[in-house]
């Protein structure tokens, strides 16, 4: 089994506690009309921090859903930079530039599944230590994409991991009406690679999965398929009311598995962590959240950047309207 050590399991408490409290200020900001909707991290904290931290970030790529680029700050600090501009609804917040191996927010589901495994399939064909690791709902596993995609990879035998995050619930449904299947880890077997079923809650369990995922992949054995079982702790996003559906109960329950509240204990019995580290922690997160908005909303918006990075050049169409744009804003316009 690969073990983190306990510096690697403190930084990642770090990395942790440093989304879910961003991820808290940015829902508040969103009440307060500042930013776009969006989808709070709570509950999936371990799985997404855990997984970030047994990949080689200068040579593997991740492919986000919408609630992971917040605990992805293991990739590099520009990462939060991404999440404002495009909570800001920026046209930049719709790349993230080289070095940083993340593909932007995803919110059309499973399409980052197929993305994920041509990726991968590149890294075999220029002989690229890398592998790709794609996370995914267990809502998005019901799309044609997520079936395509792990089709090919088991043929292909790409250098992939599946990591389908079961939070119990797409939007309102759960995962009952989701599928029949005994779980979604089962799904692999139609798919020829191993797919194994963890708890998404322990960061140790993830940590050793991916990394097994990963040992696997670079040895030329193909894909794995992780089902990291998690509870969502809040609303689906900021435009949801759970009440009418979460029975309180189950909520509760979850809430005594907060993936947070159970490294910090045991972090905290071990002496790698206090009240003083949680204060300095928080107020690291929320510096860097306030800084990363006021550079996202001074960032300039030129007219016609909601035609970048569509293609690496323009199409003739998208020519024409860009310097249509361009002309109607006349010269030093700007789109604000
Ligand atoms: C192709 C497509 N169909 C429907 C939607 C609407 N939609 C947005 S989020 C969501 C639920 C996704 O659930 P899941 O994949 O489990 O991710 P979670 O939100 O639980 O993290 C749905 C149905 C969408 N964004 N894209
Ligand atoms: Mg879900």
């Amino acid at each position: 089994m690969a073990r983190p050590t306990d510096e690697q399991r403190r930084e990642m408490l770090v990395d942790m506690v440093t989304a879910r409290v961003q991820s808290q200020r940015i829902f508040n900001l969103q009440r307060q009309g500042r930013v776009g909707t969006m989808a709070p991290v709570d509950g999936h904290e371990a799985t997404i921090v855990g997984a970030a931290h047994a990949l080689d970030t200068d040579h593997d790529w991740v492919l986000p859903q919408y609630r992971e680029p917040i605990a992805l700050r293991r990739y590099g600090p520009e990462m939060l930079e991404h999440v404002m501009l495009y909570n800001i609804g920026h046209p930049a917040g719709g790349h993230i530039p080289a070095p940083i191996r993340v593909l932007p927010y995803q919110i059309s589901l499973a399409t980052q599944i197929p993305h994920a495994v041509g990726l991968a399939w590149g890294l075999t064909l220029q002989d690229d230590p890398g592998v790709v690791l794609v996370f995914f709902g267990d809502g998005s596993s019901s799309e044609g994409d997520f079936y395509e995609a792990g089709n090919l990879a088991g043929v292909l035998g790409a250098p992939v991991i599946f990591l389908c995050v079961n939070n119990q619930w797409a939007i309102s449904t759960p995962v009952h009406l989701q599928t029949a299947a005994e779980s979604f880890a089962a799904k692999a077997a139609a798919f020829g690679f191993p797919g194994i079923q963890i708890d998404g809650n322990d960061v140790d369990a993830v940590y050793d999965a991916v990394q097994t995922a990963r040992t696997r992949a670079l040895a030329g054995k193909g894909p794995t398929l992780i089902e990291a079982v998690v509870y969502r702790l809040g609303p689906h996003t900021t435009a949801d009311d759970p009440t009418r559906y979460v029975p309180a109960e189950d909520l509760e329950a979850a809430r005594r598995s907060d993936p947070i509240k159970r490294l910090r204990t045991e972090l905290e019995t071990a002496g790698l962590w206090d009240d003083d580290v949680q204060a300095e922690v928080e107020e690291a997160a929320l510096a860097a959240l306030d800084a990363a908005l006021e550079k996202a909303r001074s960032t300039p918006l030129a007219p016609d950047a909601m035609l970048d990075h569509c293609y690496t050049t323009d199409t003739q169409r998208l020519a024409r309207q860009r310097a249509g744009l361009l002309a109607e804003a006349g010269p030093g316009g700007s789109a604000r």
